[in-house]
């Protein structure tokens, strides 16, 4: 049978994804405004003491500052109300400013709050505010995750904030400006233990080098990309798309994996490694790839996981 994205999804069933995850963003999105706000500040704050947030690029800050000025002179019960209002989703002109900001300008945006709210200048949690007992079960789960899982559940909880862009009709996406990928001289090149198939080489090393057009050219018209806890982006345009958008200054560190032919003259190759996010320049996350290769050597399929444990980092059972 020909494979589809159903099925190539299920490549390497026995990897373990961190769904703890998901699992805790689903209890997090059950919160009332309030508590999600307090929450969020005692993790953030928490995890400040042991890894730190480096500071949003210039290029995002520009995109959100007519928005973060607006807050900046506000009076605190207005402030907090803006805060509130992104938490509840409520349909407000800064939820739908937000809501059309990429990632990267979401998180810079309450990256400069959180200093704000440091300082003064925004309002700050109530001192003493006390967390319902929902909420407190919720903080104690983060507090045991492991800090790749942490980001992750801080970077969701940021993204799923502000108005629903599924009811704003036609919007234009605000994102960074694309970097130019880096020059021949300063890219490096990965050696991954078990796997010398040159499409995946070609993938991280040009990923690593911001360079997406040569990317893209190693996916099929019809390749999919799914990124960890989504549904698969499908087709070249819009995984280019999401690429340039989502993708910039990552730093993929496979390890090792291993390939073995599948269906129909298919190769299917898992890896495992570590990924650096510009944010967090000191946590290296458990991920694992999974590629379904056609028999041209082009992706049709690859997966991104975020790995339940580091015991993952040596699972390449099929
Ligand atoms: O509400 O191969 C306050 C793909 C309190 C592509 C606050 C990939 C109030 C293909 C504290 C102010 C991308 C899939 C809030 C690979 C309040 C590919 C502020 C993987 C919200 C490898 C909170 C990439 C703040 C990966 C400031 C795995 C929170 C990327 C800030 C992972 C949180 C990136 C930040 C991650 C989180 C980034 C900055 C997990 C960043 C997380």
């Amino acid at each position: 049978m020909p494979f589809t994205i159903d099925t190539a999804r299920g490549i390497f069933p026995n990897t373990l994804a961190a769904d703890t995850v998901p699992a805790t963003i689903a209890r997090f999105v059950q919160l009332n405004a309030e508590d999600q706000l307090a929450l969020i500040w005692f993790a953030y704050t928490e995890m400040g003491t042991t890894i730190t947030v480096a500071a949003p690029g210039a290029a995002s800050m520009v995109l959100a500052e007519g928005t973060l000025n607006q807050i900046k002179v506000m009076s605190f019960p207005e402030q907090t109300q803006v805060m509130c209002d992104l938490a509840n989703r409520a349909d407000t002109p800064i939820c739908r400013a937000y809501a059309s900001w990429s990632v990267n300008i979401k998180l810079g945006f309450w990256y400069q709050l959180g200093e704000w709210m440091a300082q003064g200048i925004v309002a700050p949690i109530p001192e003493g505010y006390k967390l319902s007992a929902n909420a407190s079960a919720v903080l104690q789960a983060i507090r045991g995750l492991e800090a790749g899982q942490q980001i992750t559940v801080l970077r969701n909880a940021v993204v799923d904030m502000g108005y629903d862009t599924s009811k704003m009709g036609s919007y234009t996406k605000v994102s960074e400006p694309v970097v130019p990928p880096t020059a021949s001289a300063g890219r490096t090149s990965v050696a991954i233990e078990g796997v010398n198939n040159p499409t995946v080489l070609s993938y991280i090393n040009n990923m690593n080098a911001n360079d997406f057009e040569a990317v893209i050219d190693l996916f099929t018209a019809d390749g999919a990309l799914q990124a960890p806890f989504q549904r698969p982006i499908v087709g070249r345009d819009n995984v280019f798309k999401y690429l340039r958008e989502d993708c910039q200054n990552l730093k993929l560190m496979p390890e090792r994996g291993v390939a073995e032919p599948a269906d129909d003259g298919f190769t299917q190759i898992k890896v495992t490694g570590k990924v650096l996010t510009p944010w967090f320049g000191a946590v290296g996350m458990n991920m694992a790839w999974r590629f379904l290769l056609n028999p041209e050597g082009k992706i049709f399929f690859v997966a991104i996981d975020l790995l339940a444990s580091p015991k993952e980092l040596l699972n390449l059972a099929r």
